[in-house]
């Protein structure tokens, strides 16, 4: 996959790109990124990028024709791709919407800075738009390394082991069960029994209960019943 960041503030993106699962997958080159500074498409002596609003109000725009031609000039037509606005306006982003991005070849990633973008970017060259919360970021930066994170899990090869994938939190509907490594008791605190005696039935029963106990507990949105078996409703019944 080649990933294209469309942005004010490529520097942003330099410890992002090099560290950790990330780095080593754009190292690998299972991941292409390239970060496109969007004032290189800006006009005039000064590369001037924003402007104020029409109709007035408080902050500036960015401006339509640097945004444009940097997609137009980034995108690659032979490949699949799909171009995105980060926007606190878009679509609320989620880890079906993170798998379905990573069927496309080529992902154009545009963040969005001051108090908006120019409608008319939309209007012409934008696919989907994408926020990563109901909070209020200063830019769409931040975002566009979320968004990065979600769909590279779900590349070939860059998540060494592909069963963690499928094993996380909202993959299976349910939060992740509580983990444990080393050692065994740690400041009075012990590793639960079950995890300690091999026997991988009780594990497993051990880990499906605590995920349902922490999904009733802190997210009671995610629990869809047709999915749970009747062992599953069992056990949650006794918790209501
Ligand atoms: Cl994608 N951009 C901005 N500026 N703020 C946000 C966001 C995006 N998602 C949540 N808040």
């Amino acid at each position: 996959m080649r990933v294209t960041i469309l942005t004010l503030f490529p520097q942003i993106f330099r410890g992002f790109l090099e560290e950790s699962l990330i780095g080593k997958a754009v190292e690998q080159g299972l991941l292409k990124v390239d970060v496109v500074d969007i004032r290189g498409y800006a006009s005039g002596k000064h590369r001037v990028t924003d402007d104020t609003p029409f109709g007035g109000g408080v902050g500036m725009v960015l401006k339509p024709e640097p945004v444009v031609e940097a997609v137009e000039a980034h995108r690659l037509e032979k490949l699949k791709g799909r171009a995105v606005l980060l926007t606190p306006r878009g679509e609320l982003f989620s880890q079906p919407m993170a798998r379905e991005l990573s069927a496309f070849q080529q992902l154009l990633l545009i963040c969005g800075r001051y108090e908006g973008v120019d409608e008319r970017v939309t209007k012409l060259v934008v696919d989907q738009e994408i926020s990563i919360g109901d909070y209020v970021l200063m830019g769409g930066e931040v975002a566009a390394m979320v968004v990065v994170e979600a769909v590279a899990r779900y590349l070939p090869g860059v998540v060494g082991d592909p069963d963690s994938v499928a094993e996380d939190s909202f993959s299976s509907g349910l939060l992740k069960y509580p983990q444990y490594t080393r050692p065994r008791e740690y400041r009075g605190l012990e590793v639960p029994e079950a995890l300690l005696e091999g026997d991988h039935r009780k594990i497993e029963r051990w880990r499906r209960r605590e995920a349902l106990r922490l999904t009733l507990e802190r997210r009671p949105d995610l629990i869809r019943p047709d999915r749970l078996s009747s062992e599953d409703l069992e056990f949650l019944k006794g918790h209501l």
